[in-house]
C-alpha cells in the first residue's frame, strides 16, 4: 500500500486516474487541486473520506506543495492550464501553471526524495503531414506549436535536467488526445455532443482534415500505472492507442450515432498554427511493459461517452453557456 499525491485530480484525465487508483489498488490518495474553471469536485464523488483526501491549492504553493509531498510516496503530476485555444488567449495561466507549477513540485520531490510522474502530451513533437507515414516515437525532436504545447514542452525539459543533474527518480508519459466521460465541454468531442443535444450544430474549425490520434482516458490511466509501478527511472514513454482520425470524420461519426444527417455542420474560423496531425508509435511501451489498451473501437467508446454525457447534463451544463459565449466572441 502506497500514499500518492495526485495534481490535477478533479480535472477529466486526474479524475479518471483518480478513480482507477482507489478501483483497483489498496492505496491512499491526496489530489491537490487549484479548481480552475476546468476542475470539478463532483467529477471525484464516490470516493470514500479514508481513501482520498482534498486539498483545495495550488501547485505553484511552495510551503503547500512542500508538506504534501513530504507526506507522499509518489506523485503523479496532472495539473496544467490544457486548452490550446484558451492559450491564444491568454497565455500568463500557462506559463505560471505548466511551468512555475512543475518547477515547484520538482524541487520539492528533490528535497523530499519521491518518486515523481510527469503527464504530458503528444503535441511537445509538433505535427507530422497529412500524408507522412511517420508517427511520433520517444526520439523525435521536440518542436511545439502553441503557447500551451511549448510550456508542457518546458516542463518536459525541467523534468529531464532535474532526473540528470539532481537525480530525482521521475518518469515521463506523452499521451495523445483523450476522450471520454467528464471532459470539459471546451474541448472537441464533449463540445460537439453537447451542441448536439441542445440542438446546436457541431463546429469544424477550418477545413476539418486535421487529424488527431484518440485514445480513452481509461487506458491513459492504465498506462500510467504501469510506467508507475514497472517504467524504468528517466524514461519517456508514448502512450497511444492506433486511434487516428480526422476531425470531419469524428463530427461526421458523432452526428451519425446521434441520429443526424452526417453533413449537418458548419465550418468556423480555424484555430491559428492548428497542428495538422498528431500520431503515436506507442512500440516502447506495448513491448518493455507489455501495456496493452482496451479500448480498441472509437465508435463504442463514443457511444458510451455520448450516453454519458446525455445522462449527466448537470455535470457540463453549468459550464456550457459561458464556454460557448467565448468560442462566440472568436467566431467559433
Ligand atoms: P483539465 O483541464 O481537464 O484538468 C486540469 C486540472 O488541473 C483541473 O482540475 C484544474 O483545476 C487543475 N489545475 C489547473 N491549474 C492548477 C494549479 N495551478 N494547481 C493545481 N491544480 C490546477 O485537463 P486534462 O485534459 O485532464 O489534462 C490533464 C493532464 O494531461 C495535463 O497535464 C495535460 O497536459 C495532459 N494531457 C491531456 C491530454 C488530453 O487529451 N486532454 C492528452 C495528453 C496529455
Ligand atoms: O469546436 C472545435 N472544433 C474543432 O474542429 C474544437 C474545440 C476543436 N476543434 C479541432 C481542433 C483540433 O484539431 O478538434 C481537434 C481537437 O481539439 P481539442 O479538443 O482542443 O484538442 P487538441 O488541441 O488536439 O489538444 C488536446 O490533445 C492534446 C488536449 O486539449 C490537450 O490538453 C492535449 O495535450
Amino acid at each position: 500500500m502506497a500514499h500518492l499525491l495526485v495534481t490535477g485530480g478533479a480535472g477529466f484525465i486526474g479524475s479518471n486516474f483518480v478513480h482507477h487508483v482507489i478501483d483497483t489498488t489498496d492505496h491512499t490518495v491526496t489530489v491537490l487541486d487549484a479548481l480552475t474553471y476546468a476542475g470539478n469536485r463532483a467529477s471525484l464523488a464516490g470516493i470514500p473520506d479514508d481513501r482520498m483526501r482534498f486539498v483545495h491549492g495550488s501547485i505553484d504553493d511552495a510551503d503547500l506543495v512542500d508538506s504534501l509531498v513530504a507526506d507522499a510516496d509518489a506523485v503523479v503530476h496532472y495539473a496544467a492550464e490544457s486548452h490550446n485555444d484558451n492559450s491564444l488567449n491568454d497565455p500568463s495561466p500557462f506559463v505560471q501553471t505548466n511551468l512555475v507549477g512543475t518547477f515547484t513540485l520538482l524541487e520539492a520531490v528533490r528535497r523530499h526524495k519521491v518518486r515523481y510522474h510527469h503527464i504530458s502530451t503528444d503535441e511537445v513533437y509538433g505535427d507530422l503531414e497529412l500524408d507522412d507515414p511517420a508517427k511520433f516515437t520517444e526520439a523525435t525532436a521536440y518542436q511545439p506549436s502553441s503557447p500551451y504545447s511549448s510550456t508542457k514542452a518546458g516542463s518536459d525539459l525541467l523534468v529531464r535536467a532535474w532526473v540528470r543533474s539532481f537525480g530525482v527518480e521521475a518518469t515521463i508519459s506523452n499521451c495523445s488526445n483523450n476522450y471520454g466521460p467528464y471532459q470539459h465541454v471546451e474541448k472537441f468531442i464533449p463540445r460537439q455532443i453537447t451542441n448536439l443535444l441542445r440542438g446546436v450544430r457541431p463546429r469544424l474549425y477550418g477545413t476539418g482534415l486535421n487529424v488527431r490520434d484518440w485514445i480513452h482516458a481509461e487506458d491513459h490511466s492504465t498506462a500510467v500505472m504501469t510506467i508507475l509501478n514497472a517504467g524504468r527511472i528517466g524514461e519517456t514513454y508514448l502512450i497511444g492507442a492506433d486511434g487516428e482520425k480526422s476531425n470531419i470524420d469524428v463530427v461526421r461519426l458523432l452526428l451519425r450515432l446521434m441520429g443526424h444527417p452526417e453533413d449537418d455542420f458548419d465550418h468556423v474560423a480555424d484555430r491559428p498554427g492548428h497542428d495538422m496531425r498528431y500520431a503515436i508509435d506507442a512500440t516502447k511501451l506495448r513491448t518493455e511493459l507489455g501495456w496493452e489498451p482496451r479500448f480498441r473501437d472509437l465508435e463504442a467508446g463514443l457511444t458510451d461517452t455520448i450516453d454519458w454525457y446525455r445522462t449527466h447534463e448537470a455535470w457540463w451544463a453549468p459550464a456550457k453557456d459561458a464556454t460557448e459565449a467565448k468560442y462566440a466572441a472568436q467566431g467559433q
